[in-house]
């Protein structure tokens, strides 16, 4: 458990993974079904044996809770996390003209031209999003992704179902419920989506005046996806026990097909040789009530002494 049980299930895939391909061409070491458990009352998870950047993290659920899937409110607070994922709608599309940009995730690693024609197209591409707004609204929206299915799930009945509103709801008036569940997973959407959610489904449970949290995870990179979503949970639980006057409990990370892509095998070796030290502490505005009213602003992260960062390449 704790920040441990993350360093433990890196060494378990290091040990006992299964050589895959993937859909990137990267490779990975995988196995599948683990689960990781984090005390919310014991501190804020945020892995201290890297630097893990709260800020990206805490914009990036923000953006989830507006139920904006456009990438510019991302790039406005500074957060490139998501660019890959709508410049290649870009690059793939009959608007774009420049220079080819087929299979940029992988050429831009092994072929140093390259990657800078891919810089200068990415800059492009930025700079439209931020400063032209029909473009960004044909290209900086991801498809009908997390922040859609929370806040807007389409019906059959061409009506749409707030999910997190309904089940912040479901929490202060019927706790002792079952059936406090957020879907991002939308069978039918999942075509339109520019890469179908790998958080896929979450569960809330309320015993002893405390809010615990645990979420399916189908597909988790384990070296730079998985700290950033085991913060995001936490955080989203803090923000829901805030509103419904609970104290934050458990979060429960439950992970289908975990893996180490072969391009972040020395990475990971670093993280493990280092020490884990306490997580840091989360202080929320008091003053603000509704999950939906938070700002970046909002949120303070204090006592956080974590290794540096250590960077590695993103699979796309
Ligand atoms: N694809 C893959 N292959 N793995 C992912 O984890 C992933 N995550 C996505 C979208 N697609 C993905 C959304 N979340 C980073 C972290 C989370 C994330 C996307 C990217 C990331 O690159 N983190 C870097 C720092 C980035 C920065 O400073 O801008 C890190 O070192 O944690
Ligand atoms: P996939 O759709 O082929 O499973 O690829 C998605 C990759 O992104 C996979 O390596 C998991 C990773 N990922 C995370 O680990 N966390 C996330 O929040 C997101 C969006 C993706």
């Amino acid at each position: 458990t704790g920040e441990q049980g993350y360093l433990d299930l890196c060494q378990y895939i290091l040990k006992h993974g299964t050589k895959k391909t993937d859909r990137t061409n990267t490779g990975t070491y995988s196995v599948f079904g683990q689960q990781m458990r984090f005390n919310l009352s014991e501190g804020f998870p945020l892995l201290t044996t890297k630097k893990v950047p709260f800020r990206l993290v805490a914009s990036e659920l923000l953006w989830f809770i507006k139920g904006d899937t456009n990438i510019q409110y991302l790039l406005q607070h500074n957060n490139n996390i998501w660019n890959e994922w709508a410049f290649k709608r870009w690059v793939e599309s009959s608007d774009y003209d420049g220079p080819d940009m087929t299979d940029f995730g992988n050429r831009r690693q092994q072929d140093h031209e390259f990657n800078q024609l891919y810089q200068e197209q990415m800059n492009i591409f930025k700079d439209k999003i931020l400063n032209d707004q029909a473009f960004a609204a044909k290209f900086g929206d991801l498809g009908n992704v997390y922040g859609k299915q929370w806040r807007a799930w389409k019906t059959s009945q061409n009506e749409t179902i707030d999910q997190l509103k309904d089940v912040i709801q479901s929490i202060r008036h019927n706790p002792d419920s079952r059936r406090h569940i957020v879907s991002a997973w939308n069978p039918e959407d999942v075509p339109n989506m520019a890469l179908p959610p790998c958080h896929t489904l979450f569960q809330f449970y309320v015993a002893e005046g405390k809010l615990s949290c645990q979420l399916y995870q189908r597909s988790a990179d384990m070296f730079l996806g998985v700290p950033f979503n085991i913060a995001s949970y936490a955080l989203l639980t803090y923000l829901i026990a805030h509103e419904c006057g609970l104290e934050a409990g458990e979060f429960v990370h439950t992970l289908g097909d975990l893996h180490i892509y072969t391009n972040h095998l020395e990475q990971v070796k670093t993280q493990l040789g280092r020490h884990a030290g306490s997580f840091p502490k989360l202080k929320i505005n008091g003053e603000k009530a509704s999950v939906f009213d938070f700002e970046l602003s909002d949120f303070e992260i204090h006592d956080y002494n974590p290794h540096p960062s250590i960077k590695a390449p993103i699979a796309v």
